[in-house]
């Protein structure tokens, strides 16, 4: 083990977050040391390489707003980009503005522990670099969708053929003529399904829920419109930053009932052919996440769709959700289209539950056994808190961070955390349920003017470089008061009332892992809402303790 190294800021994370955090720090004129368990920066887009991955935000907004530069002239030819377009755009970024020279990669933070004696984080590192580092300031940029989800089937290990989950995708594997099953149909499985359903020999969904998806409307971007898009670029951001979900697309207050059955037919329509599940949701009518009966009326256009689309109707029937349209909306480049294919089908796994998976496949309780050569897990991830269970963050009074999100993770505007001075969260619970990038860029632009007033460079709110009483070889230490924490949490919670996402057990409620009761790990209130309240908080900071 080396000797300690001393930086101002460590920022654990190298992806979409990690990268602008690492910007930001290092522009601040702090030191700053990134470490990225993978081998590249990219995060999500570094892990995720299965066949189909793409963004479905639309391409002009899947990127940073502030290097403006950038956004006038780095290419993008497609509506939505494909996971290798944004692996090789967060590469650019971070090589454009020197940025790798902080950043240590194939190296875990496995141990944070606040010193109340040096007001520092000590920190341990493993891996490409083994090392001990003190740090003013702890930015864990984990990822809120990283730790892969196996679901717990009997017989998972017997398999003999190749078993992958999409996060993990082996690049040498090759699918041509294969027997594939594959576990696993929201965005991921939809995606991956579609991509390889045209190559492989026999494809199989052992589908638990059916999903709603929408066209994506994925297509080549027109010169023409690129630079009406540049054109209208500082517009576009303001809109944004204005909206509820930062998706660029219109937001509608219309009620759904409202309206006539041939309006709204003529509306779903409209949404359905410009394509984006986002669109779909919240530009028709702006009811479908909070009315029942407007919910029902979006199920039964996209279920009609279904029925359009898919000519086998057993097949059509599995596919149909019956529950609400009330989970991450998802959107696709011609899913439901692949179950007319003939070496395609589904199975109702309601119908027929998974007995165990053994060496050959599948076998499910009607005592059939699914031959399989590659078995393909699009199960997801141990959403918001799965990554931070894994390393061991101690706070004042050795309380871990386990401890403290022992009833459900919880942050302060998702980025602090009572009792764990100087340690932010890019990323965490309760953040804007919203568009990504936008959303990353927001909890940083916070978690930077709570830095900057540590450091003694904000003066009411406002960046100006005087010192505000505090001089800077004794910067001020962050850290929320629980009262501020417990307020979020309960504004947080105030707001998911009314919400149909609650009626739905996913991801977004942590309840995609079995055992876990439901906790509220997004703040509904809209991005813009969001943006108000960071404003009202970084003008003198009043959910943080004074010294
Ligand atoms: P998701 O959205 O969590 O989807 C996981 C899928 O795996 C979903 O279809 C689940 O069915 C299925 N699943 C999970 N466990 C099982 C078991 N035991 N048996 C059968 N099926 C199972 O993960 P994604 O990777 O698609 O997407 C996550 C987010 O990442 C996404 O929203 C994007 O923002 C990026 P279920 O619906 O629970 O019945």
């Amino acid at each position: 083990m080396s000797e300690t190294i001393e930086v101002d800021a460590f920022v654990v994370g190298a992806g979409v977050g990690g990268i602008y955090t690492t910007y930001r720090l290092s522009r601040m004129g702090l030191s700053v040391k990134c470490v990225d368990i993978a081998s590249d920066v990219g995060g999500t887009w570094y892990w995720n390489r299965y066949p189909g991955a793409m963004s479905d935000t639309e391409s002009y907004l899947y990127r940073y707003s502030w290097d403006k530069e950038d956004l006038q002239t780095y290419p993008w030819t497609h509506h939505y980009l494909y996971q290798p377009e944004i692996l090789k755009y967060l590469q650019h970024i971070t090589d454009k503005h020197d940025l790798r020279k902080y950043m240590t990669f194939e190296t875990e933070m496995t141990s944070a522990t606040w010193n109340e004696d040096t007001q520092r984080w000590m920190i341990t590192c493993s891996g490409s670099e083994e090392s001990n580092i003190s740090a003013r300031y702890l930015v864990n940029s984990l990822g809120l969708l990283s730790k892969v989800h196996y679901p717990n089937i009997a017989g998972l290990l017997s398999f003999a053929g190749d078993l992958v989950h999409t996060a993990r995708w082996p690049e040498d594997l090759n699918l041509e003529g294969k027997k594939v099953g594959i576990v696993g149909n929201g965005s991921t499985g939809t995606q991956v399904m579609t991509a390889i359903a045209p190559i492989v020999g026999s494809l199989t969904s052992f589908q638990r829920h059916p999903q709603y998806s929408v066209p994506s409307g994925q297509r080549p971007v027109a010169k023409e419109y690129r630079d009406k898009i540049n054109a209208t670029y500082e517009q576009i951001w303001d809109n944004v930053w204005s909206s509820v979900v930062g998706f660029g697309v219109p937001e509608s207050k219309r009620k759904t009932m409202d309206a006539s059955p041939e309006e709204r037919k003529k509306a779903f329509q409209k949404v359905w052919e410009e394509g984006n599940g986002f669109r779909f949701m919240f530009s028709a009518f702006g009811d479908i996440t909070t009315n029942k009966d407007a919910n029902e009326e979006a199920c039964n256009f996209i279920r009609g769709k279904i029925d359009e689309m898919v000519k086998d109707p057993r097949r059509a029937a599995i596919l149909k959700p019956k529950d609400l349209y009330a989970r991450r909306p998802l959107c696709d480049t011609g899913y439901y289209e692949i179950f007319n294919r003939e070496n395609v089908d589904v199975i109702d796994l309601k119908e027929t539950p998974i007995h165990e998976i053994v060496p050959e496949g599948i076998q499910t309780a009607d005592g059939k056994t699914h031959h399989l050569d590659v078995l393909i897990f699009a199960t997801g991830f141990d959403a918001i808190e799965g990554n931070y269970m894994r390393v061991k963050i101690t706070g004042r009074n050795g309380k871990t961070i386990q401890e403290h999100w022992k009833n459900g993770p919880r942050a302060f505007g998702s980025i602090a955390c009572a009792g764990f001075p100087n340690m932010f969260i890019v990323a965490g619970p309760q953040g804007p349920f919203a568009n990504f990038p936008p959303v990353i860029e927001s909890e940083i632009n916070f978690i930077m003017s709570c830095i900057e007033y540590a450091e003694g460079n904000v003066t009411n709110g406002t960046t100006n470089g005087t010192t505000n009483g505090h001089s800077k070889a004794k910067p001020r230490i962050m850290e929320v008061s629980t009262e501020a924490e417990t307020g979020w949490i309960d504004l947080c919670n105030q707001l998911v009332e009314g919400s149909l996402f609650t009626t739905t057990a996913s991801w977004i409620f942590g309840q995609n892992i079995p055992g876990r009761k439901a906790n509220t790990n997004f703040y509904f209130g809209g991005l813009n809402s969001y943006l108000d309240w960071v404003k009202a908080q970084t003008s003198n900071f009043p959910g943080f303790l004074r010294d």
